[in-house]
């Protein structure tokens, strides 16, 4: 069994989000997708994040493409999480290409196509104008 991880913040889920996961899911039988923490993502600089991890993970479920769902809480943890997964591809939206490279000595890397004209920063700044 091909085993398949992605990691991500996933605020406000939208068609880019779900693009991905879907092209995740694809290259393999089983994925797992990382949600980061919210306070990860304030360590990491996102302190705009509208919706909290456990709206976020909601979010992720019911798209349907994810088998597991961990939380991802510290830095290095997704060196860990491939090795206890026993994972045999990390994969990643293309706006990261290059900065997962030190992955590839555990599992494939594989930067996925990112989808265009779509973002969480885009409908964070739309729903603040309404
Ligand atoms: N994504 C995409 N197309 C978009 C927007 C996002 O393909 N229009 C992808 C990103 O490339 C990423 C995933 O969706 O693979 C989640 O994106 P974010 O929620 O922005 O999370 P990010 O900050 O990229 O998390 O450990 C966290 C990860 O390293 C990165």
């Amino acid at each position: 069994m091909k085993k398949v991880i992605t990691y991500g913040t996933y605020d406000l889920l939208h068609q880019g989000h779900i693009n991905l996961l879907r092209r995740a899911k694809e290259l393999g039988d089983y994925l797992i997708v990382g949600v980061t923490s919210d306070s990860f993502d304030r360590e990491r600089g996102k302190l705009n994040v509208r919706n909290n991890v456990l709206e976020r993970v909601e979010a992720v479920k019911n798209t349907g493409y994810a088998d597991e769902i961990v939380i991802e809480d510290y830095v290095g943890q997704k060196i860990d999480d491939i090795q206890k997964y026993d994972v045999d591809i990390f994969a990643i939206g293309s706006d990261w290409v290059g900065k997962f490279d030190y992955l590839n000595e555990y599992c494939d890397v594989v930067y996925l196509p990112r989808t265009q004209g779509i973002s969480s920063t885009m409908l964070r700044s739309k729903s603040q104008k309404v």
